[in-house]
Order: C-alpha cells, then structure tokens, then sequence
C-alpha cells in the first residue's frame, strides 16, 4: 500500500497502480502509454464510471529528480477512488480519467537508485546519456531554450520525438486527444502555474480564459497554507523553453485547457523537497484541481 509521507520508488507505484485495479475492477483499467528505452511500460491508470465522458489527463514525473510530481499525481488518484467530498466524488463521477504518475521511468528509477539530481530519460547518447523528455517534443522543437549538447540537462535529442518515451506517450495521446478537455503536466519548483507557450508571450487563443481558470484555482490553492502561485505564461513566468509537452498537447491536439504546474517549493529545498511537505502539497494542489475543474465543465 502507499502513503503520502514519504516518496516511493517505481516498483512501489506501479504495484499500488495494479492494485487499484484488482480493488475496483470496476472504475479502475491499467493503461500503457508507452515504453522506454530500457524496456519498461509508462503504466497508467484509467478510471471511469462509464461511457461518454470527456477526458481530464495528467502527466507526472517527465522529469527524473521532481519527486513530488509522482508523489501529487499518486494522490489525485487516490482522492478520486476514496474521497467522500462532494467536489471530489463529482469530478470522478463526470469525467475519465488518463493519469501517468510518471512518464519517465527509466529516470525515476535512476534517481532513486544512483543519482537523486538526475532529470532526463537513460538513453545512452554519445559519450553520455540522456535526453530531456520536455525539450522532445514536436513543436517548435529546438528552437530555444533548448540544447543541442548531449551532455546538458536540457539537450533536446536528435530530432523531435527521437525518444521511445516521447514517441510513444504522444502516439498514445493522438489517440484519444479529441476526447480530453483538461491536460495537466506537474513539475517541480516554483510556485508557478504556466500555460502555453513555450516560445512566445503573444497569448494563445483562450489565453484570457486560461489565465482566468488559472488564477481562481490559484486562488483556491493559496486558501488552507497561503501558498502563493503565480499563473502565467510560460515565456513571461518562468523562461523560453520549446518542445514541452504541453505545448505540443495544445498546438497539435487542441485541447482547450492545458496547463503545467511547479508545485513546492519555492527554492528552499527544491527538487529535494522535504518528505514532509508532501501532504501539505497534495492538499494545496487538490484544492486548485477541483475549482480547475468546475470551470473547465464550460469547455465540455
Ligand atoms: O524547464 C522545464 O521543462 C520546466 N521547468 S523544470 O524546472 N520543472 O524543468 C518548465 C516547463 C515549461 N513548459 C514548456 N516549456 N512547455
Ligand atoms: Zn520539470
């Protein structure tokens, strides 16, 4: 079983995962978004209470060393099979859910075992390995904030979608794309709640919707600790950074509301945040994604 007050490794989150299924064999289906290089399956779960539903998506722990994503994305998920608040059984109920704790497998299990700061996939590339599984995708690809050095944390690989993990997961996404309204990417640090996109300021089209959306669930984020979120485009909130996911999920598939979030800290501790601090996170986090998903009913 799991918990939410110390982080756990990816052999103990996907075993959690299987379990929920057997547990609800319902509500609850396995879903393979992919493979990576070293062979194991991006692992998913699905939760629906029927047919018809529009899809809410979230995508955790692109990143190897931001530990608190899969730890947040684990616990929305437990939330939406256990929770009996009202808000909560509601957006189970209306929605299906696609939820990847981690996207980057091969990463995760690396940081865990060997090199806790360590952020890319494990492709052996060069002299070196690892590419950054959020400079690969197929927009705007390498075109800034992004390196074509193997040997940099943000080394964007050979070629868009050169990646198995990225290769597949989008592949995966393509094909139920017209069906998701609400696109969720969780990151660490930064208080930061960012929308597309990654090379520009010029606003997207619903970018005063999505600018509103975000700020009130900042707002409700920021009620039970004070935490304060700052919501803005990615550009102008934190840097320039092209082939991100989300940017290739709003460009390409057209989902109306897509957002990325960098959730705690504010730079004290970092990526090593504080086991401590998760539930405090999830709490925070949970409050915004409920008031995100009132508003995101319009969009249906
Ligand atoms: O640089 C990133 O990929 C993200 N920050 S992090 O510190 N977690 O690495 C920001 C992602 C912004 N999104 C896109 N560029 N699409
Ligand atoms: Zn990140």
């Amino acid at each position: 079983t799991m918990g939410w007050d110390s982080y756990y490794d990816l052999d103990a989150i996907y075993a959690w995962m299987d379990d929920l299924a057997k547990e609800y064999p319902s509500i609850v289906t396995i879903i393979i978004g992919g493979t990576t290089f070293e062979g194991r399956q991006i692992k998913g779960v699905k939760i629906s209470h029927g047919t018809g539903r529009r899809i809410i998506f979230l995508e955790g722990g692109i990143h190897a060393r931001e530990w608190i994503s899969p730890a947040t994305v684990t616990y929305i998920t437990n939330e939406l099979l256990t929770s009996d608040n009202e808000e909560t059984v509601a957006a189970a109920r209306d929605f299906d859910w696609y939820i990847f704790p981690v996207t980057n497998p091969d990463g995760y299990v690396y940081s865990h075992s060997t090199f806790r700061m360590w952020r890319k996939n494990r492709r052996p590339v060069r002299d070196t390995f690892g590419v950054d599984l959020n400079r690969n995708w197929n927009n705007n690809w390498l075109v800034v904030g992004a390196s074509s050095d193997e040997t940099r944390d943000d080394y964007a690989g050979h070629g868009p979608f050169s990646e198995p993990e990225t290769r597949t997961l989008s592949t995966y996404l393509a094909s139920i794309g017209d069906k998701i309204d609400l696109y969720l990417s969780f990151h660490s640090y930064g208080h930061l709640l960012l929308l597309p996109f990654g090379n520009t300021t010029e606003p997207l089209a619903n970018y005063n919707d999505s600018m509103a959306i975000g700020r009130r669930a900042m707002g409700a984020l920021s009620v039970r600790f004070g935490t304060q979120y700052k919501t803005g485009n990615i550009a102008e909130a934190i840097y320039k950074a092209t082939g991100g996911s989300i940017d290739w999920v709003k460009e390409t598939l057209k989902v109306p509301l897509v957002y990325c979030y960098e959730l705690r800290d504010n730079g004290t501790e970092g990526f090593v945040l504080p086991p401590s601090e998760i539930m405090p996170n999830n709490l925070e986090v949970m409050d915004s994604l409920l008031d995100m998903i009132l508003q995101a009913r319009r969009f249906g």
